[in-house]
């Protein structure tokens, strides 16, 4: 049972679906914003997590999959970019957080990185697997394992940017 309603957008090359949910850090990030964002002086006030639906589930290594990652992350850079560009327009941070490694895009320092995973697990309530490796994997609701979480952090309110959201997308 889904805690917050997404917003729903579409990919660009592909039309499969983008969950977009905007919620308040928790209080893992707040504790741990000087690890997870060096470069931040203050604590962001909103996350957005990004669900790309996948044409295929991403939970084998393999060429397909390994495309299939590469091709939601440019979908995911292109709408975070532009999500970017309408907050600084008006002064806001805004970083973009790799969905590989879970480090800001510009601040590679970070000793810390955002377990996407967990913070999906705590804020949507879906739940997950290990592999034999030990990588948490998302089972969500409809998509299964065919989903690429992703993450966006800003220090602007969720109101303003559910609005920018709403306006521009
Ligand atoms: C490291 C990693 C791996 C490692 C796993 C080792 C490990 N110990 O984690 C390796 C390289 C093995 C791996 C493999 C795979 N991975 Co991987 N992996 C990651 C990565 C980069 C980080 C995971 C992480 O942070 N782990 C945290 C661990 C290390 O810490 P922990 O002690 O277990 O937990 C602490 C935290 O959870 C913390 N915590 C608790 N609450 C909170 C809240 C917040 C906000 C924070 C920051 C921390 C936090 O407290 C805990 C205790 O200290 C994520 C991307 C990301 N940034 O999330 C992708 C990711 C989880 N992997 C992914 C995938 C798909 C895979 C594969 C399954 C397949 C593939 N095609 O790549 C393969 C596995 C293949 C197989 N058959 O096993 C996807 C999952 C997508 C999905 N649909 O769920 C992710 C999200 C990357 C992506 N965007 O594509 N992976």
């Amino acid at each position: 049972m889904l805690k917050i309603k997404p917003l729903i957008t579409y990919q660009i090359m592909v039309k499969l679906p983008i969950e977009i949910y905007i919620h308040p850090p928790t209080q893992f990030i707040v504790d741990n914003v000087s690890d997870l964002l060096p470069k931040w002086k203050l604590v962001p006030r909103s996350i957005i997590i990004i669900l790309l639906h996948a044409k295929l589930p991403i939970e084998k290594i393999n060429q397909e999959t390994q495309t299939e990652k590469e091709r939601l992350k440019e979908e995911f850079l292109q709408l975070g970019n532009k999500l970017k560009y309408v907050l600084q327009q008006e002064n806001w941070l805004i970083e973009i957080i790799d969905p590989q490694e879970g480090k800001p895009i510009n601040s590679k320092n970070a000793t810390m990185n955002f377990d996407m995973i967990a913070i999906v697990n705590q804020i949507l309530g879906f739940n997950y697997y290990h592999t034999k490796q030990g990588c948490k994997v998302l089972n969500h609701p409809t998509q299964k394992t065919a989903i690429y979480p992703s993450l966006l952090v800003s220090d602007t309110d969720n109101i303003n940017i559910y609005n920018r959201l709403n306006y521009y997308f």
